[in-house]
């Protein structure tokens, strides 16, 4: 399997969760903006959309989307438990999940990469875009559930922690969600998102304690 990523992109997510099962990969780091990959490749080719991620399976399909990517990856090795079964409620949990972060917390980030400076309105509209979903991630883990789901970690967390990584880059504090908070960093401390945050460069090998 190829991962097309950019670093600390949506894509790391599914880089963790490839880390996760161990299954083997290779990356190739994407220019969005120009359409080249580290390999030469053109990406537009293989994503005619432009945004990471894309997955290239061993039969050579093309997946793309991130709850797409991410469920097919889970689903390569079911006992893993990375995705519940198909056909379950708590199945059905993982999509209301899937979908939060993708079509709310991940797109309430959007205005920020934009590539526009955002004046002093705009930008207090977006913090309280990301701040109302940020309340939901807190309500999920209210009940003191270490993920989203419950206690074991879901491909939901490897997107969520992404994605709530990238208030550092925006300037907005997760102290005001201690759950949240204790949760990313709980994340964060796993095996396979160290390796793949100091793969693609977001922090030094030598941060890891
Ligand atoms: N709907 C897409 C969104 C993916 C997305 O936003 N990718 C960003 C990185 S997080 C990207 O590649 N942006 C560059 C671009 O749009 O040109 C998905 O869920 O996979």
């Amino acid at each position: 399997m190829k991962l097309f990523y950019k670093p600390g992109a949506c894509s790391m997510a599914s880089h963790i969760v490839l880390n996760e099962l161990g299954i083997s990969f290779n990356l190739d780091k994407t220019d969005t903006e120009t359409g080249k990959t580290e390999s030469g490749g053109n990406f537009r080719k293989i994503s005619p959309n432009g945004y990471v991620p894309a997955l290239i399976t061993d039969n050579g399909d093309i997946i793309t989307e991130n709850p797409a990517v991410l469920q097919y990856l889970a689903d390569q090795a079911p006992d893993a438990g990375l995705a519940p079964p198909n056909g379950t409620l708590a199945r059905t949990r993982l999509h209301e999940a899937l979908n939060f972060v993708s079509s709310e917390l991940h797109t309430a980030f959007g205005p920020f990469f934009s590539g526009t400076e955002l004046d002093p309105d705009a930008k207090k509209k977006a913090e309280a875009g990301v701040r109302r979903r940020i309340d939901h991630i807190e309500r999920y883990l209210a009940d003191g559930r270490a993920y989203l789901l419950g206690d074991s970690f879901t491909v939901a967390d490897a997107y969520a922690f992404v994605v709530l990584n990238w208030t550092k880059f925006v300037g907005i504090s997760l102290g005001a969600w201690p759950k949240t908070q204790g949760y990313v960093a709980r994340v964060a401390a796993r095996p396979a998102a160290v390796k793949a945050m100091v793969t693609e460069g977001l922090i030094e090998q030598e941060q890891v304690a």
